[in-house]
């Protein structure tokens, strides 16, 4: 194998990796934590509270020694060779500085029903569904269970190996609206994804010794045959893979399992899981939203954030290519948004993340030539596809592959178009730093966040809901959040083609009861002097010809220039039952190269409306009950008599 990584001089990587022994690095001192070795990194840039925390899991998962990030390039560089001995990453030699990494298969997504919530009851961490009913929004474990959990899998986890303590930042590091977490891990894996996807290292342990709160998230690959730690190239224990969040105590717990979702800790555990129980104590907002700039011809300059379930497209749109002449969307991010009124009343968002972990296929020059151009340096590829000329391929890449080059799937065997299955996994991921999106926001790591004008919802919905409706206030608003419905997605354990409720994209990633999570979004109508408008939108209609009504991707610039409008308190909206949608020759088609149907996409045909309403009904009913807001029922009860009177 070629060199293709230079080898940092004064590290011996491979006997740092060696069982039971270590050589002295570059920092030259000796020191130990619990008495076992710390083979990188400086002990004493650990606050007490975050070396109190080390020490514990050091004491519980007996690692053979300690490494504790400072995010340099070396750092980096070593952890790569590490990985690439063990064969957990090969190169590709096509790009600059990107890397392949393949799962155990039976690794490869978030496991949503190993996935608990953990509070002194059952109530403060999910609603009562009906008797005889299993609910969908999320799992309880008591603090008895979760320490049985956590003893049962965690001592000695990590005997053998190295942990690695991540300090990382969700957010600019320093910015009031950031938080910071520590990690600590047996992966390396999770420590290079983890240096993309947040600001990862000394910059975040210098800023704890000024403020010392932070997050504790413990993770390990786990040990699948007790106390043998195997040399695969991806260990795991997909058996007992448990994700526990105490909010209480600012705790994740997170064993068995290498990837994405279940390991990178700062992501969907604390930025929304956490990150929600801490918004509520603190009266802000932890959201599944993509926060996107948008300047119009005038040079005025707007941001909106928007929830949808997968597969909608959600990185497409934070990464728009308006149709529209003269406007230009910029990106601030594409996953989560932390969301806090200001003094003067106003909605700021920042972007908690570094990075974008997205689903690469269907991620092409055609869907997402900006992702595109995102991606090929600096990435670490996760379950793709890779090409005899050292590239990578994923289904949706058929034409940017050149001729003669032969593929390899995801599971390492020979691929070609009459295999039968996909070549890259359907799950499979970019991990890539959003500094290097063309189009990343000037204001993206503005410690003061963004100012948001627009909320969007939205949804896969093939019959019944127009391309945009506006809603008629703020609490309409978040009922249209709360009912949030998607054709399901394969990327989740929940498969097949029907319609499911997603409230606020946020169904697997509620850090608390559904129900008092709605009622602290209608309470934020009262800290906010700047509402933003709220809408729904729906790429996704089909007509009678089974065809997509609406030709979506750059041409949903139209759409967001009539919202943009709307922000601005134009009058260029028509009231109906379901809420505000574009007046006669308001949503702007000049120039458009397909015919679109306007009366059939903005229909709203009443069988279809009077049903919607009723699966609504049964949902709230039989998930939540109780702990919905009245407010929310009122919501659905007017929205049911409009429907009988005016459709
Ligand atoms: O991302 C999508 N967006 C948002 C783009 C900013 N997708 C892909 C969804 C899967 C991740 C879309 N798919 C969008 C969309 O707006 N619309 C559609 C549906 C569609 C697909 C293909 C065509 C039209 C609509 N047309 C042709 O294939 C020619
Ligand atoms: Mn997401």
């Amino acid at each position: 194998m070629p060199e293709l990584i230079e080898t940092p001089k004064q590290i011996s990587a491979s006997c740092l990796h060696q069982q039971g022994k270590y050589k002295q690095t570059n920092f030259g001192l000796y020191s130990h934590i619990r008495g076992t070795n710390v083979s990188y990194g400086d002990v004493n840039s650990l606050t007490p509270a975050v070396k109190a925390f080390v020490e514990e899991s050091v004491a519980l998962c007996q690692p053979d020694q300690v490494h504790i990030c400072d995010g340099s390039e070396t750092e980096n560089k070593l952890l790569l060779k590490l990985m690439l001995e063990v064969g957990t990453i090969i190169p590709l030699p096509k790009y600059e500085n990107c890397w392949l990494a393949r799962t155990n298969p039976a690794d490869v997504a978030r496991v949503e029903s190993r996935t608990f919530i953990c509070t002194e009851t059952k109530e403060e961490t999910i609603p009562t569904p009906k008797e005889g009913v299993k609910g969908t929004l999320g799992n309880w474990i008591s603090p008895a269970d979760m320490d049985k959990a956590i003893n049962e899998r965690f001592p000695g986890c990590m005997k053998g190996r190295t942990m690695y303590v991540v300090p990382f930042s969700m957010g600019p590091v320093g910015s009031p609206l950031s938080k910071i977490g520590i990690e600590v891990t047996d992966s390396a894996y999770v420590v290079a994804s983890m240096r993309i996807m947040t600001r990862m290292g000394a910059a975040v342990l210098a800023e704890l010794q000024k403020q010392g709160d932070f997050v504790r998230a413990m993770h390990s690959v786990g040990t699948p045959a007790n106390g043998v730690v195997e040399r695969t190239a991806w260990p795991c224990d997909p058996e007992r893979t448990i994700i526990l969040h105490k909010p209480d105590a600012n705790l994740i717990v997170s064993y068995g399992s290498g990837y994405g979702g279940n390991s990178l800790l700062g992501k969907k555990c604390f930025a929304l899981r956490i990150g929600s129980t801490i918004a509520k104590r603190e009266g802000w907002l932890a959201e599944h939203m993509l926060i996107l700039g948008v300047t119009n011809p005038k040079g005025v300059k707007t941001y909106l954030t928007a929830a949808f379930p997968s597969a909608c497209g959600k990185t497409n749109l934070a990464m728009l290519n308006p149709s529209l002449p003269g406007f230009k969307v910029e990106c601030v991010g594409d996953d989560i948004a932390w969301m806090k009124f200001d003094a003067n009343g106003d909605l700021r968002a920042i972007n908690p993340e570094n990075g974008f972990f997205g689903v690469a296929p269907g991620t092409s020059v055609e869907t997402n030539p900006i992702a595109m151009k995102t991606v090929f340096k600096n990435t670490i590829f996760t379950n793709v596809a890779y090409t005899s000329d050292g590239g990578v391929y994923w289904e949706g890449m058929e034409s940017s592959l050149a001729d003669g080059v032969e593929i390899t799937d995801w599971l390492g065997n020979p691929w070609n178009k009459s295999s039968g299955k996909p070549a890259a996994h359907p799950n499979s991921r970019f991990c890539t730093p959003a500094a290097q999106c063309p189009i990343i926001d000037p204001a993206w790591e503005d410690p003061a966040g963004v100012p948001i004008s627009a909320i969007l919802f939205g949804g896969r919905r093939p019959a019944g809901v127009p391309l945009i409706y506006e809603a008629r206030n703020w609490a309409h608003g978040v009922f249209m959040g709360a009912a949030m419905r998607s054709e399901s997605t394969a990327a989740a354990e929940y498969k097949g083609k029907i319609i499911m409720h997603d409230p606020f994209a946020m169904r697997p990633f509620f850090g608390y009861n559904f129900g008092h999570y709605v009622q602290h979004w209608l309470s934020m109508e009262s800290h906010g002097k700047n509402l933003p408008k709220i809408f729904h939108v729906n790429w996704f209609r089909k007509g009678a010809d089974g065809k997509f009504m609406w030709p979506g991707y750059g041409e949903n610039s139209r759409v967001i220039d009539w919202i943009l409008r709307r922000v601005n308190n134009e009058d260029c909206f028509l009231d109906t039952a379901v809420g505000r949608i574009p007046a006669q020759n308001e949503l702007h088609l000049e120039g458009m190269k397909d015919q679109v149907d306007l009366t059939e996409i903005f229909s709203l045909p009443k069988d279809f409306w009077l049903k919607e309403t009723e699966d609504i009904k049964n949902y709230f009913d039989s998930q939540i009950g109780k702990d919905l807001p009245k407010e929310i029922y009122l919501e659905l009860k007017m929205l049911q008599e409009r429907i009988e009177n005016e459709l």
